[in-house]
């Protein structure tokens, strides 16, 4: 088992499971419940396949035993990296029900990430589909293997080439382990990784399904809802917000989308006639100028939910008169607390807030940067604790100083207002990372591998605010010798084995970093002075 660095203490999770909080739920025996509840009901949709509830229980339980019979040991942990696939959901169910530990990566990871998760997890296991989206896991795999020995099982969903195939697990026979204590870590969540490489996030068995079971009750979710699984499962919002837990929980239906394009996805909505589905703002804009050609019939769709980066007003009004449904604003971290317009809610608050907490125990702090309350309605920096909200990362001393505070708040490092009704409205944000379509980049991940180039002497990323994306990266670079093109700079960041979506969208050399203040500037000022120095000169042209 993964031992919790910071443990609830012990008076606020009595005070949790007093409130009907924690129930002392776990994913196994949740599992159990909703295959003797609902069995013969559709719970995942996905390719060619249409699992019922029964169904995914027995598949689940074969892979539990599959696991075990290939050596791994209950506590173990176990990166899974797949697509959104029926499989996602055996994979994990069998993980859970064996004592595994899933690490969750996304299919945009490449080997620098799972090389760190791995690593920092200390993993033994990996899961992989063969394939998706062109690009063949197995290879990753093996550049995984070669540089994390201790990881020493790798099961591929699809063909296996030199790894284990997760079909041929099916048969084993091996006595499983009883269900996990509820107050146990159930996986490792990645954070939006806001300075340096991301997190590992620790969510136990009582916090998370609280998550997703209020989330669903929020979201009015019944054995009647479909939801489409856009946005890849693996992140934290598609999984839990209330997303495909919350509505296996509610006894409903997933329908994994391998993509969330709208020639991909609206098919899907209408053949299954889908409820309810949650996307980023980039693509909110992208199915509403889709929507309006109408070859789909989409009037199925009750709410549309939009998270993981600010959905402007302008954009969230358009949304009920072109998708024909209700909007919901989503506001949410993988470390926990999230935040939801309410589907009753007066249409201004909808199209301008970001909802309020799901929990009447969420606490919720705004405070100056000296740590003082700010006035009602003015913005500052948002803390919050609460009972799904994580005390510290895995392994992770030097991250858990900074990020929370002794009695156990986290900083979210966004910066918000608190309206008068309760609902939290986003600013901003306080540390320096990118939010690209809802991707958190790291400036300094970022600057680090540019740095490794022989022709950059000194790198500085910023965000510059984008039509489409909401904010593309940008890197400014001292060249030093022969200064190279950007594209052959991109083209490096290509080769680094990193997420795509990190490779800089715009390369700006300069001559220096002026910098007037006096005395020693920090990164963060530096990059603040970057990126206003462009903007004024960006306008200033005619
Ligand atoms: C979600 O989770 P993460 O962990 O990828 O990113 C969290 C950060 C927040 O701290 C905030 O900076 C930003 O993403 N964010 C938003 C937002 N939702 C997330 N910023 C403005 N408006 C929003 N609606 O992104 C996430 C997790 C669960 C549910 C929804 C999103």
């Amino acid at each position: 088992m993964i031992p919790l660095l910071q443990p609830f203490p012990t008076d606020a999770a009595e005070r949790y499971r007093r409130a009907g909080h924690w129930r002392g739920e776990t994913f196994p025996g949740m599992l159990r419940q909703l295959a003797s509840r609902h069995s013969s009901r559709t719970a995942v949709v996905g390719g060619e396949q249409r699992w019922t509830y029964a169904e995914l229980a027995i598949h689940a339980e074969q892979a539990a035993a599959g696991f075990l019979a290939l050596g791994l040991n209950p506590g173990d942990r176990v990166v899974v990296q797949l697509p959104n696939i029926p499989e996602f959901l055996s994979v994990v169910f069998g993980l859970f029900r064996a004592g595994l530990i899933p690490v969750y990566a996304l299919p945009a990871h490449r080997a620098v990430e799972v090389v760190h998760f791995a690593r920092t997890a200390e993993a033994r296991g990996y899961v992989i589909a063969e394939r998706h989206e062109g690009f063949d896991y197995r290879d990753l795999a093996e550049e995984v293997c070669r540089q994390v020995p201790a990881l020493d099982t790798v099961v591929v969903v699809g063909e296996a080439g030199p790894f284990t195939s997760f079909a041929g697990l099916d048969g084993a026979v091996v006595a499983l382990p009883g269900d996990p204590d509820p107050s146990s870590v159930a996986f490792l969540q990645i954070s939006g990784g806001s300075t340096g490489l991301s997190k590992l996030i620790p969510r136990t068995h009582d916090d998370y399904i609280y998550s997703f079971r209020a989330s669903a009750e929020i979201c009015g979710l019944t054995p009647d809802s479909i939801y489409l699984a856009a946005l890849p499962v693996a992140h934290n919002f598609p999984m839990s917000s209330p997303g495909v837990f919350g509505v296996l929980y509610a006894g409903g239906t997933v329908v994994m989308s391998p993509s969330p394009s709208p020639e991909v996805a609206f098919p899907l909505i209408a053949r299954e006639k889908v409820t309810i589905t949650g996307l980023v703002p980039p693509l909110a804009l992208l199915w509403m100028q889709a929507a309006r050609k109408r070859t789909y019939d989409l009037s199925s769709l009750e709410v549309l939910q939009v998270g993981g980066a600010k959905f402007m007003p302008e954009a969230a009004r358009r949304v009920r008169p072109t998708l024909g449904c209700t909007l919901q604003q989503v506001f949410g971290m993988a470390e926990g607390l999230v935040n939801y317009t309410r589907l009753d809610d007066a249409e201004e608050i909808i199209v301008s807030t970001q909802g309020r907490p799901i929990s009447e125990d969420d606490e919720v702090l705004i405070l100056d940067d000296s740590g003082q309350p700010v006035p009602e309605g003015e913005v500052g920096n948002l803390l919050a604790r609460g009972p799904y909200t994580i005390r510290a990362y895995h392994n992770n001393d030097g991250a858990n100083a900074r990020s929370f505070t002794p009695d156990g708040f986290y900083r979210t490092g966004d910066m918000v207002k608190r309206t008068p009704e309760g609902y939290l409205v986003v600013q901003g944000r306080a540390s320096d990372h990118i939010n690209r379509a809802g991707e958190k980049i790291s400036a300094e991940e970022i600057e680090d591998h540019l740095l490794a180039h022989p022709s950059v002497f000194d790198a500085a990323v910023v965000s510059l605010p984008d039509e489409f994306l909401g904010e593309r990266s940008c890197a400014f670079i001292i060249a030093q010798g022969e200064k190279p093109k950007a594209a052959a700079l991109k083209a490096f960041m290509r080769t680094r084995g990193l997420a795509d979506f990190k490779v800089p969208d715009q390369i700006v050399f300069v001559p220096a970093f002026e910098i007037t203040a006096v005395g020693k500037v920090s990164r963060k000022e530096l990059r603040a002075a970057l990126r206003r120095q462009f903007l004024a000169e960006q306008s200033a042209v005619p």
